[in-house]
């Protein structure tokens, strides 16, 4: 989409992006490709939309090969993966390079800046035979089989709470779409998680939306900065964006997040890489963050458990959602390709709202 988001965006980032989507919009009326005329079902009430394999209801089924490369299908599979947080397919037969053009033009369609590109791992190692753009994901290692793991023991299991997250919030800009296909399947377990910020941000009081509102947060890949100093490497960089740079990987963003295509509000803080919330004491910091965390972890009715199968896709806006990977194969191989679209500068627009009073006014309408 040839929008000029990148030159306008230095002025005022909210009114570029919300521009460029004003333009998605206008194009989106004259487009009637209607995603849910096709046999699916919702996961759970609030994230998670399945297109099945198979049809029992009588509606024809909808491969991802009908979406790919068709501007006005791409465009309304972005928006519906915006708006359900995780959108999965059952039949996806398609390369890992299929799978980056795939995410990289929801993120196009959905206004991203055209300096944001697909990630790239800050230690991912060059000459894979996929690409830098393509994360290989292993239980076996860490990115690269440079970095083994070595935590297959129940024992040293990691505890789970511990493992949600949103992609890369440690890069100043981070992840709009990305997109996750399990190439080799265990027999059994090594489901994954999503959790929707949304149902997150909504969930909570309105004194405490209003005092997250006002705050920021700091970011840091700590995990790769440990595995970086045990192997003495050093990080790829750029990373897809000329702001994903340098070492410290490291970076601040708002603790509550408007996510531009659908204009709702989420809670963007998460586990795996919000270290600090930075206009309070290390204590008040510290709890804040448990808090919340906490809030993401243990509220399964906000969450969504995907069991894998040969040909199963997701495909998440990382602006909105956490997952986790369930780390319960004892012997069992798994291993998968990922790719990561890099989309805005995260910001809140004070006049946006929480997905349930969007949907409400629209009711209403
Ligand atoms: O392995 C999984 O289930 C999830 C891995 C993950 O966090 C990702 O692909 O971003
Ligand atoms: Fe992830």
């Amino acid at each position: 989409m040839p929008i000029a988001v990148q030159e306008t965006q230095q002025q005022n980032p909210v009114e570029a992006i919300k521009a460029a989507l004003t333009n998605v919009t206008v194009s989106e009326a004259q487009e009637a490709f209607d995603l849910r005329g096709y046999s699916h079902f919702d996961a759970t009430p609030s994230i998670g939309t399945e297109f099945r394999a198979y049809s029992p209801d009588g509606k024809p089924t909808l491969s991802i090969r009908d979406i790919l490369g068709n501007a006005d299908r791409e465009k309304a599979l972005g928006r519906l993966v915006s708006e359900r947080g995780v959108v999965f397919f059952r039949d996806a037969v398609l390369t890992p390079d299929e799978q980056l053009k795939l995410v990289d033009a929801l993120g196009k369609h959905g206004g991203k800046p055209s300096s944001s590109g697909l990630h790239v791992h800050p230690l991912t190692m060059g000459g894979s035979e996929f690409g830098d753009e393509v994360s290989v994901i292993s239980n076996q290692f860490v990115f690269d089989n440079k970095y083994k793991r070595d935590d297959f023991t129940v024992l040293k299991r990691r505890f789970h709470a511990d493992l949600w997250h949103s992609d890369i919030t440690f890069e100043p800009v981070p992840s709009d779409y990305a997109s996750l296909q399990i190439r080799q399947l265990p027999k059994v377990g090594g489901d994954t998680l999503w959790a929707s910020a949304y149902e997150a941000y909504d969930r909570l009081s309105p004194t405490y939306k209003t005092l997250l509102e006002g705050l920021t947060a700091t970011h840091t890949g700590q995990g790769f900065i440990d595995i970086a100093k045990r192997n003495n490497a050093t990080f790829r960089e750029p990373r897809g964006s000329p702001e994903n740079v340098g070492q410290s990987l490291s970076t601040v963003h708002p603790v509550i997040r408007t996510n531009p295509v659908t204009g709702w509000k989420g809670l963007f803080v998460n586990r795996g890489f919000t270290k600090r919330i930075n206009e309070l004491t290390q204590h008040e910091s510290d709890n804040l963050l448990d808090f919340l965390f906490e809030h993401i972890s243990a509220n399964h009715d906000f969450q969504v458990r995907f069991r894998w199968e040969e040909n199963s896709l997701a495909i998440w806006d990382n602006r909105s959602t956490f997952h986790s990977a369930t780390e319960d194969l004892d012997g069992d191989e798994r291993v998968g390709t990922r790719s990561v679209s890099l989309g805005e500068k995260p910001y809140l627009d004070p006049k946006s709202t929480g997905r349930r009073e969007a949907l409400l006014q629209k009711q209403g309408q």
